[in-house]
């Protein structure tokens, strides 16, 4: 893909790493080999664990790269190096060493706008159940989440959701202020 891509990065267990800081800035060295190429790495940032209590706090980046590989060969490489970190599959939205989130290629909407719109909209409690196996881009929750927008204002603040039409800088700004003020550069 000849676009920018943008991804998420966040763990909130050890792993063979180390603490989760150590964690991604080792998936990051990682991620910057062979087809894909980092282009810029926010600030990391410890983050309160959401949902709330539900295990320890965050450590919450963002990068932006450029490949020759398709979206879902991303994915694909994403998947694979979580499961180097040691990242086990337990429950949605659980603890984990390392989750790696493709966030956007460009202004690609996959697979089609319609089902990116059904996941973008999908209730809150429907949301802790139900997980795509299509790649859905861009991704659903990216427009909701402080730990994900916080960071990526670091690095592509200037980024337009091809569907929503807002900026990464604007949907941030968008965000209730106790969600931004709980975002901690570490
Ligand atoms: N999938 C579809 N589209 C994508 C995409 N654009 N990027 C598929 C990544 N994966 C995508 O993902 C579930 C399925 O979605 C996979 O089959 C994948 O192919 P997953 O990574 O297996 O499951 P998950 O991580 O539990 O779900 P998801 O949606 O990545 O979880 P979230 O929504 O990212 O929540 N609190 C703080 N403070 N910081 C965090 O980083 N993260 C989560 C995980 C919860 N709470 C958090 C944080
Ligand atoms: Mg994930």
């Amino acid at each position: 893909m000849n676009e920018l891509g943008l991804l998420a990065l966040g763990g909130n267990l050890p792993s063979v790493a180390g603490p989760p800081a150590q964690t991604l800035a080792a998936a990051l060295a990682a991620l910057n080999s062979g087809e894909i190429r980092l282009c810029a790495v926010s600030r990391f940032f410890a983050t309160p664990c959401f949902p709330a209590g539900a295990g320890p706090d965050y450590v919450n980046a963002a990068a932006s790269f450029v490949t020759t590989l398709s979206p879902g060969q991303v994915l694909d490489r994403l998947h694979a190096i979580e499961a180097a970190f040691g990242r086990a599959r337990v429950q949605r939205w659980g603890m984990r060493t390392l989750d790696l989130d493709l966030i956007a290629c460009g202004d690609r909407v996959l697979p089609d706008a319609g089902i990116q719109r059904a996941w973008r909209e999908l209730p809150p409690r429907a949301q802790a159940q139900n997980a795509p196996s299509d790649l859905i881009l861009p991704h659903p929750r990216l427009q909701d989440r402080a730990f994900v927008l916080g960071p990526l204002c670091d690095i592509a603040g200037q980024w337009r959701h091809p569907v929503l039409g807002h900026s990464v800088a604007e949907m941030y700004s968008a965000l209730p202020e106790s969600d931004r003020a709980a975002l901690k550069p570490l």
